[in-house]
């Protein structure tokens, strides 16, 4: 079997150091190399290499994929909803150029596959609020999620016509502590566990009441990983996958976080972001990822509650 060799674009990001860090894990540090606009992350030093790249110079992405001999492109590139939202064009430019770019040089070297992640936020406002299906009606508000399920249809476009094996998850909104999230609305499920160690208190911008789907990285990274590695005849939606894990609201993350400090307050100032959630999804309906390829989560609630609390404090 050919060594696979894996480029891993926007690898500094929130989801890119765990992933290039899992897949290091599994198909050995030098064949797994990270790359970003911005320097290394720091946890990403002495890992493996690293080479700084804009996956906007499609020539320079694609004397990179010659030189190195890459087999396989993971694109976690990309303008999130919240940043997005203030900063439209530059969204859009990034979010399609960034993927066509990289659909382009994949047909075009052959590569065995590509990964790219979509987001719930392809859903809008018509979409329906509980266990959203698979299929259903997709007229996102957002530029991020216009630009993810315009990508969506790229994907599916390249795998039909020209063969490209590129899969795709819809993502929730990621919790972790290692990197810090990028600008997204569901950015303030991560930043409530800094505050509450640091703090004891957090004000949210998102209203008490609101929804969202939400996953802890643990589970994100092994259901990335889990879907590269199953067998192409079981990879039967070539769009992206819904992929779910827990709902929460503001106030029950709250709940969650007083069980291991009482003395922890919440307040609420919602701002623009909370439009943006509004529009999106309560809860996913991920069941055509389960009967696929055997997708499913291990993180609820509290107990990711207890993993990111224990895990930050020992960060100091
Ligand atoms: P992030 O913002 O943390 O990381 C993105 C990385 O891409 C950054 O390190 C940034 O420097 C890099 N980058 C930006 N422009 C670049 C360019 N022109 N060339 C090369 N690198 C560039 O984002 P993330 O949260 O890690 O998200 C990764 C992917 O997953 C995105 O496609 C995002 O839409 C998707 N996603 C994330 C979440 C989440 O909650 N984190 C949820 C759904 C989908
Ligand atoms: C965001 O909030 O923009 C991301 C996402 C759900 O895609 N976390």
């Amino acid at each position: 079997m050919k060594q696979e060799k894996i480029l891993v674009i926007g690898a500094s990001g929130q989801i890119g150091v765990e992933l290039t860090l899992a897949l290091r894990k599994i198909y050995g540090a030098q064949n797994v190399i990270a790359s970003d606009l911005r320097e290394q992350n720091p946890l990403l030093e002495g890992t493996g290499p690293y080479v700084s790249m804009d996956v906007m110079n499609k020539e320079m992405l694609h004397v990179q994929v010659i030189r190195q001999n890459v087999t396989q492109i993971y694109l976690l590139a990309a303008i999130l909803s919240a940043t997005g939202e203030k900063n439209p064009n530059l969204a859009w430019h990034l979010n399609m150029q960034g993927l066509l770019n990289v659909l382009d040089i994949a047909r075009e070297e052959k590569l065995t596959k590509v990964y790219w992640p979509s987001s719930i936020a392809v859903f809008g406002p018509t979409s329906p609020k509980q266990n959203c299906p698979q299929q259903t009606i997709i007229e996102p508000t957002t530029v991020y999620g216009i630009s993810k399920y315009a990508g969506e249809f790229w994907c599916n476009y390249y795998f039909h016509k020209f063969g490209v094996d590129v899969r795709s998850l819809r993502y929730p909104g990621l919790i972790s502590y290692k990197s810090a999230p990028g600008g997204g609305t569901t950015d303030y499920a991560v930043e409530i566990y800094h505050e509450a160690l640091a703090e004891k208190s957090y004000t949210s911008f998102l209203e008490k009441g609101t929804y969202l789907p939400m996953m802890y990285m643990p589970d994100a990274i092994r259901a990335t990983i889990e879907l590269m590695e199953a067998p192409i005849e079981k990879i039967k939606v070539r769009t992206s996958y819904n992929l779910s894990a827990m709902s929460f609201s503001p106030e029950e993350i709250a709940a969650s976080i007083q069980k291991h400090i009482p003395e922890f307050t919440m307040s609420y100032e919602p701002d623009y972001r909370q439009s943006i959630a509004d529009s999106w999804p309560q809860s996913i309906d991920d069941s055509v990822a389960r009967a696929d390829w055997g997708w499913a989560p291990e993180y609820n609630l509290d107990k990711m509650t207890a993993d990111m609390l224990t895990n930050l404090k020992s960060q100091g």
